[in-house]
Order: C-alpha cells, then structure tokens, then sequence
C-alpha cells in the first residue's frame, strides 16, 4: 500500500502535482451533508410523517428507515464515521424536535425546536446548515410564496422569516455562518396564463422575508431554482432566471441543484458565471436522471466536471458545498455513504489536475497538449492516492466499506420494523 502511494506520488510530481497536498486542502473543505437521505425526507413533526407533494419524490421501500430522529441520528454519525473529509450537516425545517416541547406548526417554529440538533452539532463537531420547508404539509398543496391566497401566502412567508431566525441561532452556537436555503415547489403541471404574475408574487414575499436584516457572519441566504417538478412540467414558479436575476439584485447567494437544469445542459459550466454575479453559491451536489433530480450522487462525468470547476475557479472560498440526493430503494446509509465518498473522490481528483501544465498548453495556443494531458490524467494512479486519504481520515477503504454497511444493516437497520 504505501509503495503504491509513493509510485503515485512520483508520478503525480513528475507532472508537477504535489498529492501530500491535495489531501492535507481536501481534508479541510467541508461538504454540508443532507440530513434526509436517512428517512426518505419525512422529518419528524409527527408520527409517520412523510414526504408529500411538492415536486419531489422518493421512490423505494428498502426495510429499516429511520424512525425516529435518535435513529436519523446514529444512521448520520454512522455514515459520516465512512466518510473522509470534514463535514457540516444541512438540516430540514421539517426535522424539528418536539420532545420537549409538544407540536408547533410551521408558522410557530422557535430555535428551541433545533436546540437538541444544536447540541448535537456540538457533540460532533459538525456546525450545522438549513432549510426552510415548504411542502409536506396540507398549506403546501398549492402553490405557497408565489400564492395569490393572500392568508397561505403569509403563513409561509412567516415560516421561513422563523426559519431564518432559527439559522441565526444555529450560526451564533456554532462561530461559522449557517447557509440557509429556500427552495419551493410552486409551479403548475399545465400551461399557466399568468406566468408573470405568481413571479411577481414570489419577489414581493422574498422582498417580504429579507427585509428582516440578520448579520451574514450568523446567516447566510439562499435561493434554489429548478427547471420542472413532478406536477409541476410545464411552469416552475422560481426558474433559474427568476432566482439568478434576484440574487444579482440582491447580491445574496444561490443554490445550483445538479439535477436542476435540463439534461444536456453543463451544469458545471455555470460556476465561473455566476460567481462574477454572486457572491457566494451554494451547491447541491446531485444526479438527476431523466425526470428524477435527485438520484444517488457518483464519482461520475458530471461530479467530475463540477469538482474540477470548483477548484480551477479558485474560488472554493465562495462556493459552499452541499449535497442532496435521496433513495429509499437500497440500505439508505449505503446510499449516502456512496454519495458523500463520490464528492470527496471528485474533489480529490480536480485537486490533483495538473493545473499549471495544462493552463501554459493552453495559453499557449497548444490545444493538442491541452487535450493530450487531460487524456493522460485520466490513467495516473488516483486509487492509491483516494487510499492513501482515507486512511489518513481514518476510514475503511471502498471495499470494506461494503462489508460495514451490511454489517450495521444486520445489527442495527434490518432489526427497525
Ligand atoms: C428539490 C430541491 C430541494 C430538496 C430538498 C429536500 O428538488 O432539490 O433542495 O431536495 O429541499
Ligand atoms: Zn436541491
């Protein structure tokens, strides 16, 4: 093994590439899990709770979902115990923790219901993210900012200003800004007539929510678009230009969903635009698959082309990195692990492109020796450096990861009813 890595190495630096290096950056850029790969989206707000409507969906019924939120719990910590690298956790409105409290509807959410994931946080060291939540619930059956009602459209507006608030109290616990996104579903399965007016609703109730002023070192806003939803084909309230045009104006920041864009589009491509517009981004690193955005994430084309732009921006500063992908048809820690280790894999890869060479090909006009090398990379020894990583994070390699899920599937998931 460790004549394996140092072969690499050797190889890596005879292209001028230090791999010592690229694994001390990577173990220090956070990746902000999703918390709801763990129960198929449900939360916890009462019992059975569960994903419903809302232009998303999650497919399967793989025994041994978590149930309660001290399963979600140790399924997370198992999951990130499999994972190298350094992690957030990005939690959902609809995870709140009633134990103490008893039930407060969207609209009456306090800090105090995140105050067990906050300790949570703190025990782990895992400084949290969040998001308001506008679907799963029976005021979210139509459309919610973007409502002409105007009794629905003030109760969601008043839920994410609480959610806002209860992202600053997660900021301040933890000493680093929490990055709090607000995506929606609203949009219409059919042609509308008034695709102006509902935009024009859903600026004015985000004019609404930001008016209230929260200092970016506790918070840190930002908007989520996508191009079609389940139910929602033909019109997306909160399209990519009506989110990017708001958040130039507003110089806050915006999320790329990878499964937010049309098929053929790079989404990739995007990073380099929008961060000369936006100050900062937020990604949700994705696969979408014909009309499913959501599909387990993988060291794939795509992840490698978004990893790459990540770092050939060197803007890594201004780009927070989240993930959201969720499957309940496989051990849904499976399915998590393999996400997470995908965006670690890809990060490691774009960290160890031998940027130099390939910028002076290119600004010399060798085009050639540009696509020549990118070839070249694509046969270096990057296993033995993605070994060499995890066990230095201190984590089981690819394979034996396979054995320890099915292993805590045995002991722990399988025995849930
Ligand atoms: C849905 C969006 C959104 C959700 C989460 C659960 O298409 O991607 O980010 O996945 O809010
Ligand atoms: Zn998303």
């Amino acid at each position: 093994m460790e004549s394996d890595y140092s072969s690499a190495k050797e190889q890596y630096a005879a292209l001028g590439v230090d791999t010592d290096r690229a694994i001390q950056l990577l173990k220090k850029i956070p990746v902000s899990m999703h918390c709801w790969q763990g129960d198929d989206v449900g939360g916890f707000e009462h019992a059975g709770a569960s994903l419903d409507g809302g232009g998303i969906q999650v497919t399967g019924n793989y025994p041994g979902k978590a149930r309660s939120m001290e399963e979600l719990r140790s399924d997370i910590e198992k999951t990130l115990s499999l994972t190298p690298g350094s992690y957030r956790l990005n939690v959902h409105a609809n995870y709140a923790d009633f134990s103490s409290t008893g039930f407060a509807d969207r609209d009456a959410l306090e800090p105090e219901h995140f105050k067990s994931w906050v300790q949570w946080s703190k025990e782990n060291k895992v400084p949290l993210d969040f998001n308001s939540t506008l679907f799963s619930h029976p005021k979210a059956s139509g459309l919610t900012l973007s409502s002409k009602d105007k009794g629905i459209r003030d109760f969601w507006i008043e839920h994410v200003k609480r959610c806002r608030k209860i992202g600053e109290y997660m900021g301040k616990e933890q000493g680093s800004a929490c990055i709090h996104n607000i995506w929606i579903a609203d949009g219409m399965k059919d042609i509308p007539v008034d695709r102006q007016g509902y935009r024009e609703i859903l600026a004015s109730s985000l004019d609404d929510i930001l008016s209230v002023k929260i200092s970016k070192d506790y918070l840190k806003d930002s908007v989520e678009s996508k191009v079609f939803g389940i139910g929602t084909e033909s019109y997306v309230v909160g399209s990519h230009e009506f989110y990017m045009g708001y958040a130039v104006k507003n110089q806050m920041l915006l999320t790329i969903d990878m499964g937010h864009f049309h098929p053929t589009e790079n989404v990739a491509d995007k990073l380099s635009s929008v961060l000369m517009f936006v100050p900062e981004i937020l990604l949700h690193l994705s696969r979408g698959v014909r009309w499913d955005s959501d599909h387990v994430t993988l060291f794939n084309d795509d992840m490698k082309a978004m990893a790459e732009e990540m770092v050939r921006t060197g803007k890594l500063d201004k780009i927070h990195i989240g993930t959201d992908y969720f499957d309940g048809s496989i051990n849904r820690i499976g399915a998590w692990v393999i996400g997470q280790r995908a965006t670690q894999k890809s990060l490691l890869r774009a960290l160890l492109e031998p940027s130099e060479k390939l910028m002076s090909y290119e600004n010399d006009g060798n085009y050639f020796a540009r696509l020549a090398l990118l070839e070249a990379e694509k046969t270096l020894p990057f296993g033995a450096v993605w070994n060499r990583y995890c066990e230095e994070c201190s984590v089981p390699s690819d394979l034996q990861v396979i054995d320890e899920i099915m292993n805590y599937e045995k002991s722990v998931t399988a025995l849930r009813g």
